[in-house]
């Protein structure tokens, strides 16, 4: 991603008196390049108001929003009274939040915080991140929500790209007393999305819940590098990956170049969207796709190869206890690369979503 050539340093100007300090921003970075989760600017403008603060306090660690100086971008989209905002304990007289927030500990800390409202009616009150551009295939959001059982009837996470909505995670409950972590990945994601973190009440629910430290783990793509480490890839646009990410169906480069045909020669890979490929003998599969279907709620929310409710997938359907089997034709052994075989399988399941096997 050349980016680096869009960006002039900021000049910092002192002009005498205390507290005086111009500091003109000459950096213009491409759209593309704002709340991508890296730092395309000197002091990081770029990713200002992003939902966490753009600044990572060291290389690798997450891009946070602990909500102790503002809501970060989030912002509350809500039709009903029934609605998030920025809160402590004892800040406001009717405020709904716990006694203390996940970040301190304390009554000083804040939290974003649902349920004021004083009404029966069913009512969702939805908080939405602002948009952002390129999530790479590790990427991972962790967050901290408080919900004492009984206070409200539902809270669902949803990713939203382009015009489909995929739901990451919804849970009816039962929640512990305390602060909670959610880890959910979101995989590889192009362009521009958006993530909606909602409450759902109903009359038996108050519908008190707050949320906290909200924190994007690994999102940013790889940056250009002049140089590779040595047996590392380069690729077409200047970033290294890893050996092993090489061909593994994952775009780790963020132009996908390290699963072009021509490093990745000597695989086959079988994506499942026009049929079984090479896997043409099955018993007790079927090719499959989240969207549109009846369904399975042990099933993925989209596929591995595009992350999408429309890709397709293998998913089992054999009875309990009897075998689903997918087979392979026969291969002939060859010097002298090593054979291997590999796939993708939701978190928690065992339904490969992607074969690759690497001629032997
Ligand atoms: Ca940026
Ligand atoms: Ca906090
Ligand atoms: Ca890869």
């Amino acid at each position: 991603m050349p980016l680096r050539g869009h960006l002039l340093p900021a000049v910092v100007m002192l002009l005498g008196s205390p507290g005086w300090a111009w500091v003109p921003n000459h950096c213009r970075p491409p759209r593309e390049a704002v709340c991508n989760f890296m730092c395309d600017c000197r002091g990081c403008p770029d990713e200002a108001q992003c939902g966490y603060h753009g600044v990572s306090p060291s290389p690798g660690a997450p891009f946070t929003c602990d909500f102790e100086q503002d809501s970060c971008g989030w912002r509350d989209i809500s039709t009903a009274g029934y609605r998030w905002l920025r809160d402590r304990a004892g800040a406001s007289p009717e405020g709904p939040g716990p006694r203390t927030d996940h970040t301190l500990g304390t009554d000083l800390g804040w939290y974003a915080a649902v349920g004021t409202h004083r009404g029966r009616e069913t009512a969702t009150a939805a908080l939405r991140s602002p948009v952002l551009h390129e999530a790479a295939p590790t990427c991972e959001l962790r967050l901290w929500y408080h919900a004492a059982s009984g206070d409200v009837a539902e809270l669902r996470l949803e990713l939203t790209h382009g015009v489909e909505t995929l739901t990451l995670w919804r849970s009816a409950g039962p929640w512990g007393p305390d602060w909670q972590q959610l880890v959910v990945p979101t995989g590889r994601i192009r362009g521009a999305f958006r993530v909606t973190f909602s409450a759902t009440r109903n009359a038996t629910h108050r519908g008190t819940v707050a949320l906290d430290d909200v924190a994007f783990w690994r999102c940013g793509l790889p940056t250009p590098q002049a140089h590779c480490p040595l047996g590392h890839h380069h690729c077409r646009n200047e970033a290294c990956v890893d050996p092993p990410q090489l061909c593994d169906g994952e775009d780790n480069c963020g132009d996908r170049s390290d699963e072009d045909a021509a490093p990745c020669r000597h695989y086959v890979a079988t994506d499942f969207e026009m049929g079984l490929g090479l896997w043409n003998h099955s018993e007790g599969w079927t090719r499959n796709r989240s969207a549109g279907g009846p369904g399975h709620p042990a099933w993925p929310r989209g596929d591995h190869t595009w992350n999408s409710a429309q890709g397709s997938f293998l998913a089992s359907v054999a009875e309990p206890s009897a075998p689903a089997v997918v087979s392979s034709p026969e291969f002939q052994a060859s010097a002298p690369h090593n054979c291997s075989v590999s796939g993708w399988e939701p978190q928690g399941a065992v339904l490969p979503a992607q074969a690759l096997r690497r001629l032997c």
